[in-house]
């Protein structure tokens, strides 16, 4: 069928399929740098483990090795998908030029130059986050550490991004997110679970001292359930992000990563909870597969209602950051990336054809057979003509057209690399 087709059908049902495409082709949503690399950044040891209760698993060649190469694989990521990317780079991607090197309490915006010339050549602004793991000062554990050296370094290492945070905002003329997570906690029951909490609080406090400009960064507390090794007790758990966040709205947002809760929790849900309350939210878009596993971003039922929340609370108008953070190694990576970010756009361009005022109404008024109806039959709409008409209207390669370019930088780029 053809979109002209699908135009009809859908507003048949009150829904204008050029108002959506309008609409998603401006919102920036973060392409994360980490997936090119399986998270390992340029500052440290490439042959040290991750970790911080993260991972990375398989070993499919061609791994981005440098920041060139990194930068080439994003150029690649980026030709082939709609919409407006934003970069997500983390601290321990910092480039460092003529020998020098620099710690993370000691990051200054001259070493993100680089990325900053790559964003306004293309156009994009630029969310942060420290970076929390993978560094011999996790002693095992970072702001909450009972060791006061240890939460000193990275006390400094948050500030230290704060500024280069606003550094990234005022250059690129866009807002920069900048999120906290560490992987602070326990593999086995602790004896203290207060402790740890309250020594981050005060870390996060001291981070956020760090004078910036709230309308331009916008510090994030990310919060999480468990991770590898780290199973027992987490110290940045729902519970304590919520209400850092909650008690400190001036100065910081709610970050939700959907790999995160309990495997029958959904962000989905959460989402209009929190927007119940906090102006602005922040979303860490992943795929759990029965824990944080950090699949590649499926177009699949929850990522849809994920999408439905974010466009039926308003989200697209700044209310919601959305990021991705994900990180497949066991098959090509520029595909995960491209695979994950266009079902993302999937997703969102989907709750953008819904006729939300219509069945809003029919929940209103008690209609639920109705409204059960309606909600079945749109599944069935030709989705797959306007999400084609979205790509081509973005310049944009249309399903079935990637990823033999994928295959082709593969031979060319990626299977060159040792
Ligand atoms: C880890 C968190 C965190 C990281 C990135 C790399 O569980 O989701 O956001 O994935 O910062
Ligand atoms: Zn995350």
């Amino acid at each position: 069928m053809s979109y002209s087709e699908a135009k009809k059908k859908y507003s048949a049902l009150g829904v204008d399929t050029d108002a959506a495409i309008k609409k998603l082709k401006d919102v920036p949503v973060s392409l994360h740098c980490w997936q090119g690399d399986d998270v390992r950044g340029f500052d440290t040891d490439p042959s040290k483990p991750l970790t911080g209760g993260i991972q990375t698993t398989g070993n499919y060649p061609g791994r981005a090795r440098t920041p060139d190469e990194l930068m080439a694989d994003l150029d690649m990521v980026m030709s082939l998908i709609p919409g407006t990317p934003k970069m997500n780079l983390h601290a321990s991607y910092a480039i460092f030029e003529n020998g020098e090197w620099a710690d993370r309490d000691k990051l200054e915006p001259k070493h993100f130059a680089k990325w900053v010339k790559f964003c306004k050549d293309r156009g994009l602004g630029c969310d942060f986050n420290p970076t929390f793991f993978s560094h011999p000062k996790c002693d095992p554990l970072t702001l909450a550490s009972p060791n006061e050296d240890t939460r000193k370094f990275w006390i400094e290492h948050g500030k230290a991004c704060i500024r280069i945070s606003t550094y990234l905002a005022e250059e690129l003329g866009q807002t920069c997110v900048m999120n906290i997570w560490t992987g602070d906690g326990f593999k086995d029951i602790p004896a203290d679970r207060l402790g740890p909490r309250k020594r981050y609080r005060e870390s996060i406090d001291a981070i956020l001292k760090e004078p910036y400009d709230f309308k331009k960064v916008k510090p994030c507390v990310e919060s999480k359930v468990f991770g590898i090794g780290v199973e027992a007790y987490t110290v940045g758990s729902a519970e304590f992000a919520l209400s850092y966040a909650a008690m400190n709205m001036d100065k910081c947002i709610p970050l939700m990563d959907n790999g995160h809760y309990h495997p029958t929790e959904v962000v989905s849900d959460k989402i209009p909870a929190l927007l119940t309350f906090f102006p602005e939210i922040a979303l860490h878009v992943t795929r759990p597969v029965r824990w944080d596993s950090d699949h590649v971003v499926l177009f699949d039922d929850e990522m849809k209602e994920i999408a439905r929340e974010i466009v039926r609370c308003r989200g697209l108008d700044g209310r919601v950051h959305i990021a991705l953070d994900y990180f497949d190694a066991s098959v090509n990576r520029i595909s995960a990336w491209t695979m994950g970010y266009r079902n993302a756009q999937k997703a969102l361009l989907y709750a953008l054809l819904q006729p939300n005022e219509i069945l809003k109404a029919m929940q209103d008024s008690g209609d639920f057979s109705k409204l059960m109806v309606a909600q079945e039959e749109l599944k069935t709409m030709p989705f797959g003509d306007v999400w084609e008409e979205y790509c081509l209207v973005c310049g944009k390669p249309v399903d079935g057209e990637w990823f033999t370019e994928v295959e082709k930088y593969e031979a060319e780029v990626l299977s060159k690399r040792g």
